[in-house]
């Protein structure tokens, strides 16, 4: 895939690339509609993501205006019969796969509103940078209907079933300081300082060795989720293959040789 191609003809108008060297951002362009995802964006996340220029080797995805993200576009949903219901779900599914299971990993940065399909978004995504005005919300009951892009299934994941239970059920909400020691975020910061922190992460996931990010990325999940047994055989094999790789032998000669950096706080 040419970069030409994924940075002009490939993406709906709502959403926009940008190159920082090995880094891709990717903004959600649609402010006047607070970012709302419409089916046409779901459809450019997918494609962006199954095609990420070789030379990409972290993503930041991010909002303009105000919020991050207000979810599905609520306009293009009384339309649908049960049948297109779920398809349309299916497409929110194979987009957030794509995400998460994709080829870089995916720093996102939130801000105002992460809500609906916008947390669900957020979820997909490897690490997430909170702003302080960011806040966490479950609307659909306000629209009488549930989550559809996967949040069912990756929120427990993060936060925990009961505190989704009562986001749903509730409506309850959470503020970008107490959502971060609960799972919603890893990192926060002050106000406009998401994007620059989110892109210094990126960098530094761009300079790992490619079997880490994959590993970290495919492996680690995967073992949240099996038996323990498997689990560990799956590391065993993952961590030989890291091994091997010419990458690793070249940092361990670079430590051995005192030529690496220190593993000191930060
Ligand atoms: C939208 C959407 C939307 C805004 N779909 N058009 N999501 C929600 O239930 C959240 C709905 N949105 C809101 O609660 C608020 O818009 C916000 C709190 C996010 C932002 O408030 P504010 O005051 O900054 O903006 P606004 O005036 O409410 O909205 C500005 C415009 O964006 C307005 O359109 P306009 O033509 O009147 O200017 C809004 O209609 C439009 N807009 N949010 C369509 N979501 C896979 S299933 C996922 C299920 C869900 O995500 S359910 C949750 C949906």
């Amino acid at each position: 895939m040419s970069d030409s191609k994924h940075e002009t003809a490939n993406l709906p108008a709502a959403l926009r690339f940008e190159r920082r060297g090995a880094v891709g951002l990717l903004r959600l362009s649609r402010p006047h509609k607070r970012n709302a995802l419409g089916d046409a964006t779901i459809l450019g996340i997918e494609n962006f993501f199954s095609a990420i220029p070789d030379d990409i080797k972290a993503v930041v995805i991010h909002g303009e205006g105000e919020h991050f993200c207000a979810g599905l576009d609520l306009s293009e949903l009384s339309e649908r019969d049960i049948a297109a219901g779920i398809a349309h779900s299916q497409a929110w599914h194979r987009a957030f796969e794509h995400i998460e299971f994709g080829r870089v990993p995916v720093v996102a940065v939130l801000h105002g509103a992460v809500v609906g399909g916008g947390l669900e978004l957020a979820a997909a995504c490897h690490i997430r940078v909170a702003e302080r005005s960011a806040y966490y919300a479950l609307p659909e009951r306000s629209r009488g209907i549930f989550l559809g892009g996967g949040g069912s299934v990756r929120l427990p994941r993060l936060i925990g079933t009961a505190r989704v239970m009562d986001m749903i059920l509730t409506g309850r909400t959470y503020g970008a300081e107490e959502g971060a020691p609960l799972g919603f975020s890893h990192y926060i910061v002050e106000a406009g300082a998401g994007l620059a922190r989110a892109i210094e992460l990126a960098e530094g996931i761009a300079g790992n060795a490619p079997m880490t990010n994959f590993a970290a990325m495919h492996v680690l999940p995967h073992n949240a989720e099996q038996d323990r047994a498997s689990g560990l055989l799956m590391e065993a094999l993952m961590s030989a293959i890291a091994q091997g790789d010419p990458e690793a032998k070249r940092r361990l000669r670079d430590f051995l040789e005192k030529r690496a950096t220190k593993t000191v706080r930060r």
